[in-house]
């Protein structure tokens, strides 16, 4: 039987991130993807990319996940841009229902085109609603510091304590990306993991950074990696030193494209490695 992954997620159509790049990820990492869709994000072209957002409407969204939980078992989901208070209350009830083994949220705090209010309204709700929900959180460099609630990350010990402080919202294990923003030559990710016994787990995982720029889709095929591993039965830190094999081989392929980024092309990495 093939092993199968759900994810909730955005659209963006360029390819370069939301739910292409969950379903390109489990498609590489040999698992069936099935995936509901929470927003559609259209770049502006003639205004320097920036994002259109297009909320579903929560009672489609609800249907989505009705259909692909009444077709499927998947043992795993991935939370990827969930973008307004009314879309993480219909994910919030539609996961209650549900028995996942495992719960990746990546905490997609803002989108270009959102107004600062309706934002800051979404990260609340996602903080108080969905975090508590997940057994896995993949927070950027922001993200990390605005969840965390700290101001800078500078050294590998304040990821590490930041990834303490948003493990006490309730996931059992969080994946600090220390990313391009991180002072130093690496890409640094820190897995701050509670054990069954209540022992906390660090371990931290390093690369040399493939450049200072910012590649997109690096962090959704990092979180759905983990995910299509997690699908797999692996355990967490093989899932997540897989997803960081799979990310940098990606960004060593990138694809160019006429936006002013490149974009992650998970087909580069191969399943034997
Ligand atoms: O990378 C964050 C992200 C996730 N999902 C969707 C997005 C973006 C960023 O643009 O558009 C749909």
């Amino acid at each position: 039987m093939v092993d199968l992954a759900f994810v909730i997620a955005g659209s963006e159509a360029t390819g370069g991130a939301g739910i292409q790049v969950d379903l390109k990820t489990f498609q590489q990492m040999g698992v069936y993807g099935v995936g509901a869709l929470t927003c559609i994000v259209a770049f502006d072209p003639g205004n320097g990319w920036a994002h259109r957002f297009h909320p579903v409407e929560p009672g489609i969204i609800a249907e989505q996940i009705e259909a692909a939980l009444a077709a499927h078992e998947p043992p795993v989901v991935k939370i990827g841009m969930l973008g307004t208070p009314s879309t993480i209350e219909v994910v919030e009830k539609a996961l209650a229902g549900q028995a996942f083994r495992h719960v990746v949220v990546d905490p997609v705090l803002i989108c270009k085109g959102q107004e600062p209010g309706a934002a800051l309204d979404t990260d609340t709700a996602l903080r108080e609603r969905i975090l508590p929900l997940a057994t896995v959180v993949t927070p950027n460099n922001f993200e990390t510091r605005t969840l965390a609630g700290v101001d800078s990350l500078d050294t590998v010990a304040d990821l590490e304590e930041a990834g303490r402080l948003i493990l006490k919202s309730g996931p059992s294990a969080v994946i600090v990306k220390g990313g391009v923003d991180f002072p130093g030559p690496d890409a640094i990710d820190v897995l701050v993991q509670r054990l069954d016994g209540g022992a906390v787990d660090v371990r931290v995982f390093s690369v040399p950074k493939i450049g200072e720029e910012r590649v997109s889709g690096a962090g959704c095929t990092f979180a759905a990696a983990i995910t299509a591993g997690l699908a797999k039965g692996w355990s967490v830190p093989d899932a997540v030193a897989t997803a960081k094999k799979h990310v940098t081989e990606g960004i060593m392929a990138r694809v160019s494209a006429r936006t002013p980024f490149t974009t992650v092309w998970q087909g580069a990495f191969g399943p034997d490695q």
